[in-house]
């Protein structure tokens, strides 16, 4: 059973299922069983009946050509991509009896499941299949993918409250994009800023690359990465050295004020200007401006964390709105990722009385490390069985991966859309369902509505969708509990808490008749505190007792304990990233530059990046360097070039463009290797090292040198690297979203 099927209506509700803060309300227009239009939803209030241009064409991806929709076995090498086609039944039989055989000989352990959230639905998406894996006894998989260290950190500070809510960003007068280039990333947030400037808002975007949001902005900070910590301590030493604090509302509503004010005093705005690149004049009027313009509000994005000292750089920045009181006010706060308030059952779908005490935990970012046996394992990963991700262009240290992935004695299964670059080294292919053939109730973590998809067409092929791939494999294990047997419509009974005063006025009826709604959730949550810490105040020392392996529970797939590592200090600070020239003087010497890895427009992550519309748009894989970086490599615009550390090595053209710092150099995500004839894409240079909080992998703190590619190149090598430079010179002169880079 898969989904039901609404034969007889012509628009049917949807969600776009992209691992998107935005969680689209979508109308799928159906014609004799075939999808022929996606829409945004013109009721919802945040969709605003837009959909971004990655999912606008949605039906291309639904119909593409290459959508696998048979279950295949590998014929040829791995990493050859090269398949057969066989039954769904011989597809279980193999799988279930290889799962039998490595328990029996290795212990369940030897088993991994691999997953994200290539799909965000709360049956189809980030924790299906832990149910299954838990009955099987196998390795459990640490999901820290994103927004676990800014989590973390948000948490320790403001406890788990969904914050400024998007809807009411309209009222802002001081709204601060920090590290979020929300034009591509969170896109339908941008009307409610133009409400807000429409009415005199300013808006300020503290980012290192002059993204297209930075240049929409009113003003653009081009800090230098890894350093917003520094920023922010500097900015609250002129806040409360100026008295531009809000001191009423630090009295009544926060704790650890004196402490944090002794911290600041280490962060004078001189110094903060050497750390960050900014003018100490600019860090000045930031720090006065944001304390004296209520209501203000940070908007942070996600990539700050994936420096080593993420978390604490995001501690600093969380302080700053309940400094100045901008809680007080509508409009007024912080917007982290409004997910929290969402009753999700959790526990329905990890079930974790499965696991047993003592099952070891590995995290899917080190997946490089792991497959490799690089710190002993006991017993190895024998068999790695993927989902929802695509872990050779996300994860970090790529080549690691790669290298695992090719061990003959490993057995790996891949439930895919497409035939992805971790795909080509599968042993089995299954074949997913997309959301317009399943059924699907959504949260966000972008927005306070929950969201309703209905299958609108029927499968195509023999494509299921994730819940129905683990009934299958359930029922071909023998497991006969209940929860292995609960259909689609049942599984959206039980995920959500249906009885949570959140829930005050949604039932199904209502999803089913207008596809969404809102949860009820105050506008105004912490004009008098009310956070939801141990102190029910905005903790500058935080309560929470967090130390470097502390993982929040709604990251933990369900398991208790875990091994506690250093105390992370409850005082916000600074920490340098781990690479660069200040902390790694050595290793900058033979890595000078800077690597950052940002989402590209067009794509959602790596999906979409297949699809010739979308690559066309996003335009080819590049490297954008500033000038004064070029020169003195003798790069010049469109030349191959090759980015290496001692963790790998990609290839792309260089964009010589003073969009970006000098001393850093962007590479924008998502591409797939293979389609790019170069060689590589940028997670071959990163480094699957966490940070200082929630597991997260330090992929934005890596040192590399860029020098021009040419040795050893076979003349069609040439030829088409060349057609691919000339493809993006084209594209850049179209005037095309690509212009700006990213
Ligand atoms: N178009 C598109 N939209 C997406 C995605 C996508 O792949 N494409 N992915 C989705 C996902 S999974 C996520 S997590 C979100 C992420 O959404 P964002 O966080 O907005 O996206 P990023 O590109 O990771 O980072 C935002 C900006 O931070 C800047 N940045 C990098 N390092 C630093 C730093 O140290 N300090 C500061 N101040 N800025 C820094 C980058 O230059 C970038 O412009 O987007 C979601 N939406
Ligand atoms: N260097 C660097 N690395 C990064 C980041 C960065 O900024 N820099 N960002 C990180 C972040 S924020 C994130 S969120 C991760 C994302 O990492 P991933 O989640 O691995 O990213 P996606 O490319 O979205 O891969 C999702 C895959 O799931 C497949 N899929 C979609 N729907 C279904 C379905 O219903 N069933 C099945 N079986 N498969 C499906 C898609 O086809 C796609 O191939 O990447 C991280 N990696
Ligand atoms: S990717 Fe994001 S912005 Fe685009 S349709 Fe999906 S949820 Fe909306
Ligand atoms: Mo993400």
């Amino acid at each position: 059973m898969v989904g039901t099927v609404h034969k007889t209506l012509e628009v049917v509700h949807g969600a776009c299922p992209h691992d998107c803060p935005d969680t689209c309300s979508m109308l799928v227009t159906v014609e004799d069983g075939r999808a022929t239009k996606v829409e945004g939803n013109p009721e919802h209030p945040f969709t605003q009946g837009t959909l971004c241009g990655k999912v606008s064409d949605y039906l291309d991806r639904v119909y593409s050509e290459d959508r696998l929709l048979y279950p295949m076995r590998r014929v040829g090498p791995k990493g050859s991509g090269q398949f057969e086609r066989i039954s769904w039944d011989e597809a279980l039989t193999t799988i279930t009896e290889k799962f039998k055989a490595t328990i029996a000989e290795y212990g369940a352990e030897a088993i991994m499941p691999c997953s994200y959230l290539g799909h965000e639905g709360l049956l189809n998406g980030l924790t299906v299949g832990d149910a299954f894996f838990n009955r099987l006894g196998a390795t459990v998989t640490e999901r820290t993918m994103c927004i676990s260290c800014t989590s973390t950190a948000y948490l320790m500070t403001y406890g788990p409250t969904h914050g400024t809510d998007p809807d009411t960003f309209r009222h802002s007068k001081y709204i601060v994009l920090w590290g979020c280039n929300a034009l591509s990333t969170n896109v339908h947030l941008w009307p409610f800023i133009q409400a807000a400037r429409k009415n005199g808002a300013k808006l300020v975007s503290i980012d290192p690359v002059r993204t297209r949001t930075a240049k929409q902005s009113d003003w653009h900070i081009p800090i230098r990465p890894g350093t917003d910590g520094a920023l922010a301590l500097g900015m609250m030493h002129v806040i409360i050295n100026e008295g531009l604090t809000d001191d009423d509302y630090i009295e009544n509503y926060t704790v650890g004020f004196e402490e944090l004010k002794a911290r600041v005093q280490d962060y004078p705005p001189e110094k903060v200007a050497e750390i960050t690149g900014i003018a100490t004049e600019d860090i000045i009027t930031l720090a006065r401006e944001f304390a004296a313009t209520q209501p203000a509000v940070i908007r942070i994005g996600v990539a700050l964390e994936k420096n080593a000292g993420g978390g604490q750089g995001i501690r600093a920045i969380s302080c700053l709105p309940a400094l100045v009181g901008a809680w007080r006010h509508l409009g007024g706060g912080m917007l982290q990722a409004p997910m929290w308030p969402f009753p999700i059952r959790w526990d329905v779908v990890h079930r974790p009385h499965f696991i047993k005490p003592g099952t070891r935990v590995l995290n899917q970012w080190q997946l490089g490390r792991i497959l490799t046996n690089e710190v002993p394992l006991d017993p190895p990963v024998k068999m790695l069985f993927v989902y929802n991700c695509n872990p050779v262009t996300q994860a970090a240290e790529q080549e690691k991966i790669l290298t695992g992935l090719a061990r003959d004695d490993l057995f790996t299964v891949v439930s895919e859309q497409f035939l992805t670059d971790t795909a080509d080294y599968a042993d089995i292919v299954l074949p997913a369902t997309t959301q317009v053939e399943n059924l699907d109730l959504m949260f966000s973590w972008g927005h306070t509505y929950v969201t309703l998809n209905n299958a609108a067409i029927a499968p195509l092929g023999e494509a299921v969708s994730n819940t129905e791939l683990f009934r299958r494999l359930a029922a071909k294990m023998g497991f006969e509990e209940d929860c292995f047997k609960l259909s689609d419509e049942e599984l959206t009974m039980e995920v959500l808490d249906w009885s949570a005063p959140v829930m005050d006025g949604i039932d199904m009826d209502v999803l089913k008749a207008q596809g969404y709604a809102k949860l009820k959730i105050e506008d105004v949550p912490h004009a008098e505190g009310n956070f939801p810490t141990p102190s029910g105040k905005c903790e500058f020392v935080s309560g929470m007792g967090v130390d470097s392996n502390f993982v929040l529970p709604a990251f933990r797939q369900g398991y208790e304990t875990y091994e506690p590592g250093e105390p992370v200090d409850p005082l916000p600070t600074f920490t340098p990233q781990r690479e660069s020239a200040r902390s790694n003087p050595k290793l900058a010497e033979r890595y000078p530059l800077s690597l950052m890895s940002a989402k590209p427009h067009q794509f959602v992550n790596s999906c979409f990046a297949n699809l010739p519309k979308h690559a066309k748009l996003q335009g080819g894989p590049r490297l954008i360097i500033h000038p004064e970086d070029a020169k003195a490599r003798d790069i010049t615009d469109g030349q191959l070039v090759k980015v290496f550390n001692d963790r790998g090595i990609f290839q792309a053209p260089a964009m010589i463009n003073d969009m970006t710092r000098q001393g850093v150099v962007v590479a924008p995500l998502g591409y797939w290797r293979k389609l790019n004839p170069a060689g590589g894409t940028v997670n071959a240079a990163t480094s699957a090292t966490f940070t200082d909080m929630g597991h997260t992998a330090a992929v934005g703190d890596s040192l590399v040198e860029v020098a021009v590619a040419v040795e050893n190149q076979s003349p069609l090598r040439t030829q088409l690297l060349s057609m691919i430079s000339s493809l993006f010179a084209r594209v850049k002169k179209a005037e095309t979203p690509t212009k700006v880079g990213v």
